[in-house]
């Protein structure tokens, strides 16, 4: 399968500049030496990147129920499983959006466990099945958009958060509560020092307890690829993608606001919020239009990804210029 990259869309814009700068860098301490990063890295200097991908395979059937209410897109089209699964930001496994499809293809996620800490009665490791053993996984169509201007509609399976937090038993201090991805030596970007691992995000407990904020397991029926989260990730819908953590082994309940990766990294550029918001530019881009993967044509932005409805009550009195 083919991926063309949308030729506007330089990679000197879509990445912080100290991405841009240190590419060859995170390639060499990624020791990705294998031909995927190598075509990668000469490829992306030309406008159009054509680099052949493999989808994940299919085969691994959930038992999921549809869930008509959070599933509304306005007749916009789902992308396809295909796009879904090769057009990816994951950087443990990549800084290209066809690495992780490539890198992540062999990622062992057997007996995962999630550790439970600070602010909450149910403290300790958990086995993923035993924390998610009496969910329904439902199966919700929501509308994603990425910082960088592109966006998906995505056929997510998953469990809303607030059900897991529920049987956690946070306290009353519990004010936030802040996710990491697994640290692991299968992933070879932790090799290279362009985040500081393990990627951290948080998110006020209001924000987490609200029905559209889930914990995905799947997408279209099956169960998550690796490259898009296996086994376990964040979805809020509102928010733009770089909330949604990966690959989720750590759970704390704080008092605190949490600092999330792409803040500590460049917080001139990335908020705590990070609330879709057609009226607030990024420094470097307008984030007035997106481009919808699969479609030429780019869409306005909607205010709250079009959520607004269901979250916007949440930010009342709340500056959104500056908290953003
Ligand atoms: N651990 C981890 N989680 C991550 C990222 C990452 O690099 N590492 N990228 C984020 C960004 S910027 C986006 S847009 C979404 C992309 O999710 P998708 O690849 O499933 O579409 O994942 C988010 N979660
Ligand atoms: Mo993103």
């Amino acid at each position: 399968m083919l991926i063309k990259k949308p030729a506007d869309i330089r990679s000197s814009e879509i990445t912080p500049k100290k991405l841009y700068q240190t590419r060859r860098e995170f390639i060499k301490a990624a020791g990705m030496v294998g031909g995927a990063a190598i075509g990668v890295e000469v490829l992306t200097k030309g406008a159009a990147v054509l680099h052949a991908v493999q989808p994940a395979a299919h085969g691994r059937k959930l038992n999921v129920k549809p869930n008509p209410t959070f599933s509304n897109t306005n007749g916009e089209p789902k992308n396809t499983w295909e796009q879904i699964t090769t057009y990816n930001n994951y950087y443990e496994f990549g800084i290209d959006k066809d690495q992780p499809a490539e890198l992540a293809r062999n990622f062992k996620t057997d007996n995962w466990t999630i550790e439970v800490s600070g602010e909450c009665a149910k403290k300790g490791k958990f086995p993923l099945e035993d924390l998610i053993k009496d969910e329904t996984i439902e199966e919700r169509v929501y509308r994603m958009r990425c910082v960088e201007a592109w966006s998906m509609v995505i056929p997510w399976d998953g469990i809303p958060l607030a059900s897991i937090i529920k049987k956690l038993q946070p306290t009353a201090k519990a004010k936030y509560i802040k996710m990491s991805t697994a640290l692991d030596k299968q992933m070879p970007g932790i090799r290279s020092d362009v985040l500081d691992w393990p990627y951290v995000e948080g998110l006020r407990m209001d924000e987490a307890m609200n029905p559209l904020t889930i914990f995905a397991v799947g997408l279209y029926g099956e169960a998550l690829p690796n490259q898009d989260g296996a086994p376990i990730r964040l979805v809020v819908p509102w928010k733009y993608g770089f909330k949604g953590v990966k690959s989720i082994n750590k759970i704390e309940f704080t008092e605190k606001q949490p600092l999330n990766t792409w803040q500590r990294t460049a917080p001139n550029e990335y908020g705590f919020y990070a609330n879709v918001n057609p009226n607030v530019d990024h420094p470097r881009w307008s984030q007035a239009t997106e481009r919808r993967i699969g479609e030429f044509f780019k869409r306005k932005t909607l205010m709250f990804n079009g959520y607004g409805d269901q979250v916007a009550s949440l930010y009342t009195g709340l500056d959104l210029k500056k908290n953003f």
